[in-house]
């Protein structure tokens, strides 16, 4: 294994960020090209989301024989998901068993963070600084460091003097965190809110939820599987990948072609109740226009709050439960029992939004209402998402310019496919902001940019090319596409994560493709088929070859 000192003046074809799903597989598909390639890892171990997101209830919303690689299909043959929706320690011992199947941990150098990354012209390299002081350099850079991993820890006055123990559940401790018997408040009721819940609930003293916008969730009805289906799962894996990678969001899954307008209201009612019976997010993906129309968003919105009326006991809690924003437009959330924990006697539910929270003092939280006095604080407060993870490493393209002003002034970010930058050249991101990354199925979407990215490398290498970079006609253009495309549904009516609302001071703007994940990668090929059509392919840092 090299050690930190070997990096001095070391040079790589490639620098990956990150060692999730998306670093795993780019370090495996550019070894097998033949490039020297070294990945950066801050955690002691692989798994990226899932090697940080170990709170209680932590666990997949995408079904788990489809949330996985499917570029191997040894690898897909050779392991077996135990249930549905799988627990976050069973997705991070699959990608540990992906790292030692393809033999990827002696190219990844963990407990490293890349500070900064910075393209030298001159010699048409990236000078890449890492936290223990030393430099490597590589042709390409290339981030992996996920969509969701910048946490959002909102500034509280007083957190410093809270005499109890507090946590992120974005960066959860390896160790066994004991609530038993304990005052816990948590805050923020997102999936990992939700998720959390439950299971604090089963075993706090008391629990307390500091609730600033209340959530549609719907039940996830979690099961262990049966063999005979992860049989035939495996069996079908050929076809499972193309209509995985052809669909709309990632998942093999039949589109809906009807409107929620168009059926009679029992027939709907029929649907959205099956849906509820099945688990899952069958309700978000019952009809084509819950998330592009008022009047059918709120068919769907309305019968989840009739369920939350129907299960919560107490009609002034359930009243605080219901939601109002259009459906769907924060991240739909399945639970296995989250608003049923409000029946118990030991969780209370505080409005936020009515009474905000002032400060963090010694004994626990006080809002504009009263004090509530905590041994322990859960902030489940989301993370900044998107160009968080990226604007956290100080990333300068062309004459010194960093993505942070590139991306600073204007109401939205820009990039070309989400994938590269103008200024920016043999620079690459993997899922990126304006790619579809977050609204599909994540590992199929990070798969389609890892092979596109290597082909791309593949073809530089062969054609003689040095510097490919995104003209900065193709990336106004790309970025109009997708603010169009979000401007045509209700996503961009919502104050969310997808558009930057949730931190202060941050751009607004619709961050994600809307345009599905088989409609992007034939984007993506054609622009490939094209000679990579929208980049200038360069024979030095600055010589345009096309
Ligand atoms: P989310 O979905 O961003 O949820 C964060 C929650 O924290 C949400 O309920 C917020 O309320 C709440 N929040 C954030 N800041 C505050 C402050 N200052 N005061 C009170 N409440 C606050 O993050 P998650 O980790 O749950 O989920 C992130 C993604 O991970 C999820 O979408 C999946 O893709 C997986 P708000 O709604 O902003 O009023």
């Amino acid at each position: 294994m090299t050690t930190k000192q070997s990096n001095q003046a070391v040079n790589y074809d490639a620098v990956v960020v990150g060692a999730g799903f998306s670093g795993l597989y780019m370090l495996h598909r550019l070894r097998e090209a033949g490039f020297s390639t070294r990945v950066f890892e801050a955690g002691e171990g692989v798994g990226g989301t899932w090697y940080w997101n170990r709170y209680p209830g932590a666990r997949c919303d995408s079904e788990s024989i489809y949330y996985n690689y499917t570029f191997s299909e040894d690898l897909y043959k050779e392991w077996t998901w135990s249930s549905r929706y799988p627990e976050q320690p069973e997705i991070l011992q699959y990608l540990n068993f992906v790292a030692d199947k393809f033999k990827l941990r002696t190219d990844i150098q963990f407990k490293t963070r890349i500070t900064a990354s910075h393209y030298d012209e001159e010699n048409n390299k990236w000078r890449i600084q890492l936290d223990d002081g030393t430099n490597v350099s590589a042709k390409y850079f290339i981030t992996g460091v996920g969509c969701l991993s910048a946490a959002n820890l909102p500034n509280f006055d007083g957190l410093e003097s809270f005499k109890g123990e507090w946590y992120h559940t974005g960066h959860w401790p390896h160790e066994e965190v004991d609530f038993k018997g304990k005052r816990v408040g948590i805050i923020g009721t997102g999936s990992s809110g939700v998720q959390a819940i439950p299971v604090l609930a089963a075993e706090a003293g008391h629990l307390t939820v500091f609730q600033r916008t209340p959530q549609y969730s719907a039940p996830a009805r979690n099961h262990p599987y049966d063999p005979e289906y992860i049989r035939q799962s495996k069996e079908n894996f050929n076809e499972i990948k193309k209509q995985m990678r052809e669909s709309q969001g990632g998942q093999p899954l039949v589109p809906p072609t009807k409107s929620a307008l168009e059926v009679a209201p029992e027939e709907r009612n029929q649907v959205y109740e099956n849906a509820w019976a099945n688990g899952g997010l069958g309700i978000f993906s019952a009809y084509y226009d819950i998330t592009i129309n008022e009047a059918a968003n709120e068919t769907a919105a309305e019968f989840i709050r009739s369920k939350i009326r129907e299960i919560v006991k107490n009609p002034e809690t359930a009243e605080k439960l219901l939601p109002s924003y259009y459906y769907g437009t924060k991240r739909p959330i399945i639970d296995t029992n989250y608003y049923e924990s409000f029946n118990r006697g030991n969780v209370s539910l505080v409005d936020v939004k009515k009474a905000p929270i002032v400060e963090i003092t010694p004994k626990g939280l006080k809002t504009t209402e009263g004090e509530y006095e905590l041994d322990a604080i859960v902030f489940a407060t989301g993370f900044d998402g998107m160009t968080g993870p990226l604007l956290k490493i100080d990333i300068r393209g062309r004459d010194g310019v960093s993505l942070k002003e590139k991306w600073a002034g204007g109401a939205h970010t820009r990039s070309y496919l989400g994938i590269a930058n103008a200024g920016f050249p043999n620079f690459f991101m993997i899922t990126g902001p304006e790619s579809p990354s977050v609204l599909s199925n994540m590992p199929v979407s990070i798969e389609q940019h890892v092979e596109w990215i290597g082909d791309c490398i593949e073809y530089l290498s062969k054609s003689g090319i040095e510097t490919i970079e995104a003209k900065v006609e193709a990336e106004e253009e790309w970025s109009k596409h997708c603010r169009e495309v979000a401007e045509s549904t209700l996503f961009t009516k919502t104050d969310s994560w997808y558009t930057g609302a949730n931190i202060p001071g941050k751009p607004r703007g619709f961050q994600i493709y809307l345009g599905g994940v088989g409609a992007y990668r034939q984007k993506c090929d054609d622009v490939a088929a094209k000679g990579y059509e929208g980049f200038a392919l360069m024979s030095s840092s600055r010589t345009a070859l096309l």
